[in-house]
């Protein structure tokens, strides 16, 4: 007899993994932290009972949420990933030989350490000189003043509920564009266009007045509800179709999916999405 974990959305659908074992369950101060082995998905990463990332479909995510904006951004010498505590963006970002320095900022050390000894396939450049782990709020951080600007922001955070629900506000975007150098770049994880369309559009709108210009782009994701999934890349004036040709050529070998072909693709929008945007 199997047993299942699954991830009940708004309890009308659950989205479930067999699995074999149980090889973490913890609860910090701010979420509970479960990591699972899974029969069909290998090792996975739960908070607050909503999966994360597992090792079968975790690039599906993590190239997506680097890539386009590694990939454009005119400087990409200082990055900043707000959440992440698996540790698969930050390995995606330190692929780059031209970022000099990452400030990686969760808010929950157990997302950290779970990761750190379950997932070691995901997060596996931890070791990476140039990367800075700090265990501190996300939201207080890109409030500061006095640190130097980021080239490239990536929030790699969870779904709207929890300590995650403040990434999803305007005050936040606006705060994060203030931390961006010139010509920098942001993404963030946006959320399925399908089960969660109105956050979907209601983030475009949002992060659109905050930063300049919002894009949205789309995904599978096994993992996440409805499969389908969604990024947004904002910045004040860099076009996210702008390919930088030499350092897509110094990643896109190794990539599981990302490559120039995806890229330019995955920026049209179903037309669903852009009529409800020319409504708004
Ligand atoms: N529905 C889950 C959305 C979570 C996005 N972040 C996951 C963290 C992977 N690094």
């Amino acid at each position: 007899m199997s047993i299942w974990c699954d991830e009940v959305f708004e309890e009308k659908i659950r989205f479930g993994l067999s699995i074999k074992q149980t090889l973490f369950v913890g609860h910090s101060e701010f979420q509970k932290v479960s990591v699972v082995d899974t029969e069909a998905f290998g090792r996975a990463l739960l908070i607050d009972d909503l999966w994360m990332t597992s090792e079968y479909d975790e690039k599906l995510y993590h190239e997506m949420i680097v890539h386009p904006a590694l990939c454009t951004a005119p400087r990409i010498a200082r990055v900043l990933v707000i959440g992440g505590g698996d540790g698969g963006t930050v390995r995606e970002v330190l692929r780059y030989p031209e970022v000099e320095h990452v400030d990686m900022v969760e808010i929950d050390a157990m997302v950290i350490e779970a990761s750190k000894q379950f997932l070691p396939s995901i997060g596996t450049a931890w070791n990476d000189p140039r990367l800075k782990v700090h265990v501190a709020d996300g939201l207080a951080w890109v409030a500061r003043e006095d640190l130097p600007k980021y080239d490239v922001i990536l929030v790699d955070g969870s779904d709207p509920v929890g300590p995650a629900t403040g990434l999803f506000n305007e005050d936040f975007y606006r705060n994060c564009a203030a931390r961006l150098s010139e010509q920098g770049v942001l993404v963030t994880q946006a959320e399925s266009p399908l089960l969660h369309r109105e956050v979907h559009l209601d983030m475009i709108r949002t992060i659109g007045r905050a930063v300049g210009h919002a894009h949205p782009y789309y995904g599978p994701v096994v993992l996440y509800p409805s499969g389908a999934w969604s990024w947004i890349y904002a910045s004040s004036c860099v076009a996210p179709k702008d390919i930088i040709d030499t350092r897509l050529a110094y990643i896109e070998e190794d990539c599981f999916i990302y490559n120039r072909e995806l890229h330019l693709g995955c920026f049209a929008q179903p037309n669903h999405i852009r009529k409800a945007l020319r409504r708004s």
